[in-house]
């Protein structure tokens, strides 16, 4: 008989390529769909181009346009010209600006319980919820899988999180995932999938488990997974997809390598302070903090249900005379279904500004808060900067905290509000794909549009068995991509453009790191715990990389950006000592010894400090196929150097 399974190592085992489902060893899964979108996809599309596939090998590939949608001048454009011509020649479909945001389009539209999901955004664990298996990655990890080669990763560690009873009155799943992030914080989930389990999840229908699913990255997990169950086939049923329905759930009496338990009535209406998402308190203890801004939507809140409970809070009142509030539906099918509804007119009438169906405010596109100002938001990160204004305190919180208090201009406890309102969901949503645009058929020849926006791919040397280079910055804990590479329309607008993007990188930090590192030719960055955390964004990697940064000697890393580290040729050193991070200061001088063909996985160097003439040791925790990336200066000098072709 076969032992009782867990429904994460189900899945793995049924996309299993490489490896053995054995925890921290890596393991090669096969990919069924993945989304990239217009932040990450123009590398992920240049780098597909540059590996010499020629059509994608996926089940279903898509591209969104929802993040990098502000026209203020030609770079966007140019962008969106890009991607959706090499969608139609490389076999992916396109998703066009106003269709919607990529992760609630992909719960709608895509996600298939037990399937496997490679997003270029981090965000792309809210597929959780319909029990499809979902991880975000790096551009070129998205990449190499659409050609059709597994994605690789060390096994996780599978937590189960068992829900008990039923969200009171007012209390979200938002309080839930909040609630999450309160135990676990920022790393605590790192190496883990939060496999969600209990007679809890019986109220918990897909859209309030999205938020779960969405937010669990916050955490530093891999991702978060749901059983695919009743709730999942009325969802799908209301998308006319209940043919890609599939029930699953763990084996009864199946093992786990973690557990965490959480009992829903328990649970109050919560707020991520600023600057950091696991900075969690009651809302009861903090209300009467005054409001400049509400900002409702992202991919953590802009369904039908967030949306319309919204609507009922705010039908035949107005919001307070200092608050703007700012309202940006997840997708089309939302937008047209609260106009259908009449929910539209409600939200309108209470003087909301209605905001275009995209990621928009969430990271920095448009509706920076004043210098100062307080922002109350839907979505998932208050990192410093994230909103373009860096002296901004956000707060997270659920769609019903927020809309109760732009009607009072302050942060409110919703529960003081009287009744709680009840969504209806219709039988069946309005079903409309035709913003989706599918590809050309095969060997149709496409031209691919390239504007002037659309910069080459750099391309990086290996490295020598010694590298020199200079402490260029020291940091502490927790370091973001928005602190390496910061959001922002302005910044967003360049991501095709490697040259013009390194002006900016560390630039909220250190303005001056960019001319710096320039000058020196070639640095480290020094830094504590969970550096990287945050985005998936590949180039707070690749761009450092183009501006010579040889190496990152931190206390750990964040899972994707360690795996981007190496695909750019960027060492992730450990330090064997977290002691000695005290003993380097910004200027020193550094050499790592000992790089070369004998290198083993695993390996410790020596890093000598030339300036206290002290030296360290410091861990090269990688897989043997990052270490030969490493050694050769990436993933792309690696193919190029193993002649590898990707041709038919
Ligand atoms: C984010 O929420 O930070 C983003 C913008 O969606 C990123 C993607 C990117 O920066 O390219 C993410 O989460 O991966
Ligand atoms: Fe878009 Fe914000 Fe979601 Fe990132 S977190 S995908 S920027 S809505």
């Amino acid at each position: 008989m076969t032992e009782p399974q867990n429904l994460t190592r189900k899945i793995m085992a049924d996309h299993l390529r490489e490896g053995r489902l054995i925890v921290g060893e890596e393991i090669g899964l096969a990919i069924d769909q993945t989304l990239v979108h217009d932040a990450t996809g123009q590398m992920a599309m240049l780098q597909f181009e540059a590996l010499g596939f020629p059509r994608v090998r996926t089940k279903r590939s898509l591209i969104y346009s929802d993040h990098n949608i502000l026209q203020v001048g030609f770079e966007n454009a140019d962008d969106h010209a890009f991607l959706s011509s090499a969608a139609s020649r490389f076999g992916l479909h396109y998703s066009k600006t106003g269709n919607g945001i990529c992760h609630q389009l992909n719960v709608e539209r895509f996600a298939v319980p037990g399937e496997t999901l490679l997003g270029a955004d981090s965000h792309t664990t809210t597929g959780g919820a319909v029990g499809q298996l979902a991880i975000g990655a790096g551009g070129l990890d998205v990449a190499v899988s659409m050609g059709g080669r597994p994605f690789h990763l060390p096994m996780p560690r599978v937590i189960r999180v068992t829900l008990t009873g039923a969200l009171g009155p007012w209390v979200r799943p938002k309080d839930l995932a909040l609630e999450v992030l309160r135990l676990l914080g920022v790393s605590g989930g790192r190496g883990s999938i939060l496999e969600f389990a209990g007679p809890g999840l019986a109220g918990l229908s897909v859209t309030d488990r999205a938020t779960v699913a969405n937010m669990s990255i916050e955490t530093g997990a891999i991702t978060a997974i749901f059983p695919s169950d009743d709730n999942v086939l009325e969802f799908l049923g209301k998308q006319g997809r209940e043919r890609d329905f599939r029930r699953l759930a763990a084996d009864p009496g199946a093992t786990y390598d973690g557990e965490m338990a959480i009992d829903l009535p328990a649970l109050e209406p919560l707020v991520a302070l600023p600057h950091s998402p696991d900075n969690v308190a009651k809302v009861a203890g903090r209300a009467g903090i005054k409001v400049d801004q509400v900002a409702i939507g992202s991919c953590t809140n802009s369904s039908f249900s967030d949306l319309m409970a919204v609507a009922a809070i705010l039908r035949g009142r107005k919001i307070a005379p200092g608050v703007s509030l700012v309202i940006a539906p997840g997708s089309r099918q939302v937008l047209l279904e609260l106009a259908n509804r009449g929910a539209l007119a409600d939200i309108v009438s209470a003087g909301a500004r209605l905001m275009e169906v995209a990621c928009g405010f969430c990271n920095g596109v448009g509706q920076a808060p004043r210098t100062d100002g307080v922002s109350l938001r839907t979505s998932n990160r208050n990192f410093p900067g994230r909103s373009g204004t860096a002296s901004a305190g956000l707060y997270l919180v659920s769609p019903e905290t927020a809309a109760v208090s732009a009607l009072k201009g302050e942060l409110t406890d919703p529960r003081v509000f009287g009744d709680a309102p009840v969504v209806v969901w219709p039988d069946r949503m309005g079903i409309d794909d035709s913003m989706i645009l599918p590809p050309a058929p095969e060997g149709a020849d496409t031209p691919i549009q390239r504007g002037p926006n659309i910069a080459p791919l750099p391309r990086f040397a290996a490295p020598g068995e010694t590298v020199q280079g200079e402490a260029m910055l020291v940091l502490g804990d927790n370091v973001t991509t928005d602190d390496i590479l910061p959001a922002g329309a302005h910044i967003l607008a360049l991501r095709a453009n490697v040259p013009a993007l390194s002006r900016y990188i560390f630039s909220n930090i250190d303005p001056a790191f960019h001319e710096r590192i320039r000058a020196a030719g070639c640095g480290f960055v020094v830094a504590g715990n969970n550096y990287g955390q945050g985005s998936s964004r590949e180039h707070a990697a690749l761009v450092p990389r183009y501006l010579g940064l040889a190496g990152v000697v931190a206390i750990s890393f964040a899972r994707i950006h360690k795996a981007n580290l190496c695909n750019f040729g960027i060492f992730p050193l450990e330090f064997v000592d977290p002691g000695d991070l005290a003993g380097i200061g910004k200027g020193h001088k550094l050499r790592l010894l000992g790089l070369g063909p004998g290198l083993a996985p695993g390996a410790v160097l020596t890093m000598e400090n030339e300036t206290t003439g002290k030296s360290l040791r410091v861990r090269l925790d990688v897989a043997r196929r990052q270490l030969d990336m490493l050694l050769a200066g990436g993933l792309l000098a690696l193919e190029a150097s193993a002649g590898r072709r990707n041709q038919p």
